[in-house]
Order: structure tokens, then C-alpha cells, then sequence
């Protein structure tokens, strides 16, 4: 996205000018015209306003900024002012369409916090650029920066979902043996179910595409992936979500990944919890609008063009 550097998000100011946006313009319409753009997408007139226009809030509602560009900027040439009020929002989000990049837009989405997002470009090696390594030294994503709290940056997906829900107090169980029961699920999922399902992603989607076929590797993590599932599905018995009855990040991070079986070629036959587990969460419209953010891959959940979408992703890495 446009101002994907440390220097653009250091020039945000509050607050400024109001302006007047047109209520002709409802929320409905900015979400049915959600499309994801990237920065060839944007007119140069967004481009150089992207800060300014991405922090409008159109009649009171929340929205992210990745997907709204062209109602917003009709929205501010509508304006009398042409000088946009700005609200900011206090995280600031770097990440592309993968399982662990997903999770803090998913929280996010869920929240319905304000925030920015801008998109790292694998194909031109934005996550190893020197601007982004000085945020997450480990040149990879998701990362946010808390504009709210001078600029305070956070990498690491299960750490960033860790601390959104501290920041927000939301999606994380109350009492200390909870949390920590929390905390534990969490390492499962970022050291087991995250890991393992990546190399079998990896070897399957990846690897063999461009040549390198190894039938060694893609039978140990995909049987290591399948004995995790079954781990989830025992832990899912007589609850509805993976801490009891109420969602929490815990089902953040493992859904993108879990969900991801077609992708990672695992079976989920007979493991009956995590399937309902998985319709429950199929069914909520945040975490799915959230997957659509900011590129949807529907082959990663079994949906959609498999052979193009396998290249796609292989020349992304
Ligand atoms: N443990 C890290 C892993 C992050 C990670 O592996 N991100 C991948 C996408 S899912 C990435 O940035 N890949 C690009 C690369 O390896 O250069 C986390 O959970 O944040």
C-alpha cells in the first residue's frame, strides 16, 4: 500500500480540520464496495491523500483503511472543506494474506477497532527491506506499531493477538489459571499446529511446484499436522470454542491455520469437534471478512481455483 514506511505513519497529526461527509454515503455501501486495492489501484490524488483519507470516519462508523479508498475519496471531493478530519487510529498494522498474518486483522475485525493496515509485498521483499527490519528484526509478518502508545511495536503474531487483547480486554479469559491455560493453547498453536502445517504447506505448495518434490518431508508433516488436529479435536469436546463458550485469541490463531487442512493436503475425517468447531467459526462475519483482508486466498480453505492459486503463492515466496 502507499505510505508502507515508518516516515509516512510518523507524519499523522491530531486532531485536524473537521469536515463534512455527505450521509448520502452510508457504511453499507463502503463494505459492498470493499475491494482490496493495491497501489497501482489508487488514483494519484488518493495516493498522495492516502493518510489523510484513510482516517475518515464516515458517519460515526468503523472501517479499516485498506478497503475503502475509492468511497472515501469521493467522500472528501464531495466535502465542502476538502479538509478531512482526521481520527488515528492507534495501531497500525503490516501484513499480507497468510495464516499468521491474518490473526491481527481477524482480532481487529472482531474488536471492530479503527486501524490501518499497510500491505507487505513478498514478490518485491518488502518484509526484508531495512525500513521494516527495524520494526521486526526477524523480517517477516505480521508487525504492529501502537500509535497509542509512543509508537510501541510488537512482532510476532501470538505476542501482537496477546497484546491486542490486553489493550482492548477483549478475547481473553478472565482469572489467572484461565489465562494461563490461554497462554498455553497460544505456544501450542505458534510452536505445533503453526509450524508443522507450514511445512507441509511448504513442501506440497512450494517445494514440489518449483521441482523439489520430497516425499520424506511432505509424509512427516503431514501426519505431524494430523496428530495435532486430533490434539484440537479432543480439546474441543463438549465446548464450542477451544477455551469453552466464549471465542477468544486462541481461536484467532489457530483458525487460520487449522482451517488451512485442504491447503496443507491433512485430513480432517472423523475429527467431528474440530469440524463443528470449524463451521462455528465458517459462520462468523468478522473473522471472514478478515480472511478477504488484504487479498482473500479461498484455495487455502478449499474454495476456489486450486492450480492458480498454487502458483500464485509460489511466487510469492
Ligand atoms: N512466528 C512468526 C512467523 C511469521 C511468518 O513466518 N510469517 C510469514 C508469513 S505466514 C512471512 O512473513 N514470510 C515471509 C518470509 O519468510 O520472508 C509469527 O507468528 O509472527
Amino acid at each position: 500500500m502507499g505510505h508502507g514506511s515508518k516516515q509516512g505513519s510518523e507524519t499523522c497529526l491530531r486532531p485536524c480540520a473537521s469536515v463534512v461527509i455527505p450521509k448520502e454515503v452510508p457504511m453499507r455501501y463502503v463494505v459492498t464496495k470493499s475491494k482490496l486495492v493495491d497501489s497501482s489501484y489508487l488514483p494519484d490524488y488518493v495516493k498522495s491523500h492516502q493518510q489523510k483519507l484513510s482516517r475518515i470516519p464516515l458517519d460515526g462508523g468503523i472501517f479499516s483503511a485498506v478497503h475503502t479508498f475509492d468511497v472515501l475519496y469521493e467522500a472528501f471531493q464531495a466535502s465542502p472543506a476538502k479538509e478531512p478530519l482526521m481520527s488515528v487510529a492507534d495501531i497500525h498494522l503490516y501484513t499480507a494474506s497468510t495464516m499468521n498474518g491474518w490473526k491481527p486483522v481477524i482480532f481487529l475485525e472482531e474488536a471492530e477497532v479503527e486501524y490501518e493496515l499497510t500491505y507487505i509485498d513478498f514478490g518485491k521483499k518488502e518484509q526484508k527491506s531495512e525500513w521494516y527490519m527495524q520494526l521486526n528484526p526477524n523480517g517477516r509478518i505480521p508487525t504492529i506499531v501502537d500509535r497509542g502508545n509512543d509508537d510501541f511495536v510488537v512482532f510476532e503474531s501470538g505476542a501482537i493477538l496477546w497484546y491486542l487483547a490486553e489493550k482492548y480486554q477483549k478475547f481473553l479469559p478472565v482469572g489467572e489459571k484461565a489465562r494461563s491455560e490461554a497462554l498455553q493453547w497460544l505456544m501450542f498453536q505458534m510452536s505445533g499446529i503453526g509450524p508443522m502445517m507450514g511445512q507441509a504447506m511448504y513442501f506440497q505448495r512450494i517445494a514440489a511446484p518449483k521441482g523439489n518434490e520430497d516425499p520424506y518431508a511432505i509424509e512427516r508433516y503431514v501426519a505431524e499436522s494430523r496428530r495435532l488436529l486430533e490434539v484440537l479435536d479432543k480439546q474441543l469436546a463438549g465446548k464450542a470454542y477451544l477455551m469453552g463458550d466464549d471465542f477468544t485469541i486462541v481461536d484467532i490463531a489457530m483458525y487460520p491455520w487449522a482451517r488451512s487442512y485442504p491447503w496443507a493436503k491433512v485430513s480432517v475425517e472423523g475429527l467431528n469437534n474440530l469440524q463443528a468447531w470449524f463451521d462455528l467459526i465458517d459462520s462468523r462475519p468478522a473473522t471472514q471478512k478478515a480472511l478477504t483482508i488484504p487479498k482473500p486466498f479461498p484455495a487455502f480453505f478449499g474454495k476456489g481455483d486450486e492450480a492458480t492459486s498454487e502458483a500464485e503463492n509460489a511466487s510469492r515466496f
